[in-house]
């Protein structure tokens, strides 16, 4: 699909190799053959090459990697949600139109991520039922309910404005098909930010119960999308391996703060004001200094008790199971095609 290759990884490789010592000291000796392999695949990642299905990869990166980007698929599509909400209610039909293309383009993102999720060797089935299960992750921020019109352009400014700042960097990944995504993903994700960003503009320039609403809908989402970057990096605990990999480019505190310089100035033009009364310049940091984020909210989300986890993850099972019948007719035509080129093929 688009950039991604769909390889499958090369089964004559070495399988049962560990993840290298100097990376996550596990103590564990290697294989002459696993040992080789393992260089090969140290070479490229100092040569800030990417590596491809096909390539030998320490399980361990795999595993990661199926990880985070199956996570990140989950949260494109749960994503489709909080937005796909405010679709039959939409103040106007262009508004309406533009929200249906955002919330389908987000379900996009999902099936290119799944895809580079499967060249890792899993199936996207297994992947769903982590996620109907509970088992698997998906991001924090779309457990908050829509209340209001407001909240739409919001979740384009703010939560688009977050995925972007993460997602950048991932364009750099050292596994190829997950940063090819990402390059589609990105383009189409500052698209979904501006058009948030006009849409508040708007309403920004409307009455004062619009421009009220607006600054509601910002108190009730800025803390929430700091925390979306993940905990501090003194708690995350993935950063160090997964940025050895180069998976991760750049640190969650790090990227909070690129988001947070980069948002005082458009909220200064847009006329709202960021609910924290730390947030000041810092002049001998060349950064906005800023409040502390509640974690243990933030855990309690991603643990299953946000406002709205069960509802979204019930959301998603119905929709998932009335699909059924979609699945089964698309694999019937798919097996009818198939057996007519078969005896096309025979007859020539
Ligand atoms: N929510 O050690 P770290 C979007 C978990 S897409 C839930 O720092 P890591 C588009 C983390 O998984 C938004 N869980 O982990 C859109 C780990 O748990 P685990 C999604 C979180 O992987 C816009 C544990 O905490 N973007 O918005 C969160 O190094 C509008 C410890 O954390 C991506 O997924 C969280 N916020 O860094 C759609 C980007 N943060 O797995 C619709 C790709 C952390 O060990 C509408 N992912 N955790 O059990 C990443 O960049 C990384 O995975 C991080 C976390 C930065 C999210």
């Amino acid at each position: 699909m688009y950039t991604q290759s769909f390889n499958v990884p090369d089964t004559t490789e070495p399988t049962g190799a560990k993840a290298p010592l100097s990376l996550v000291g596990v103590v564990s000796p290697l294989s002459e053959q696993d040992a080789a392999a393992q260089t090969r695949f140290d070479t490229k990642l100092n040569a800030d090459q990417k590596i491809e299905p096909q390539d030998w990869m320490p399980e361990a990166y795999r595993k990661t990697l199926v990880r985070q980007i199956s996570q990140h698929a989950h949260s494109e599509i749960v994503g489709m949600l909080p937005e796909g909400n405010w679709i039959s209610r939409a103040p106007s039909l262009k508004r309406k139109a533009i929200l249906i293309a955002k919330v389908q383009d987000e379900g996009g993102h999902g099936l290119y991520l799944y895809s580079a999720a499967e060249t890792l060797g899993t199936s996207r089935d297994q992947m769903l039922a982590d996620l109907h299960s509970g088992k698997a992750k998906y991001s924090s921020i779309f457990n908050y309910p829509t209340l209001t019109w407001a909240d739409v352009g919001v979740i384009g400014w703010l939560v688009d404005g977050a995925a972007i700042m993460n997602q950048i960097p991932l364009c750099r990944c050292s596994y190829g098909p997950y940063a090819r995504a990402m390059i589609r993903v990105c383009k189409e994700e500052s698209f979904h930010q501006r058009q948030g960003y006009e849409s508040l503009l708007t309403l920004m320039r409307g009455t004062a119960e619009q421009q009220a609403m607006v600054q509601d809908a910002v108190n009730r989402w800025w803390w929430k999308c700091l925390a979306m970057f993940g905990p501090p990096d003194s708690d995350s605990p993935n950063s160090v391996q997964g940025m050895r990999w180069g998976i991760k480019r750049i640190s969650n505190d790090d990227l909070r703060q690129k988001f947070v310089d980069a948002t005082v100035p458009q909220a200064e033009v847009l006329g709202v004001r960021l609910p924290d009364p730390d947030l000041k310049w810092n002049e001998a940091r060349q950064h906005y200094d800023f409040g502390a984020i509640d974690w243990d909210e933030f855990w309690a989300t991603v643990n299953g008790n946000g406002p709205c986890n069960k509802e979204r993850l019930a959301t998603r099972v119905k929709a998932h199971q009335e699909g059924q019948w979609v699945r089964e007719a698309a694999l019937a035509y798919a097996h009818k095609q198939a057996q007519k080129n078969s005896l096309k093929q025979e007859a020539a």
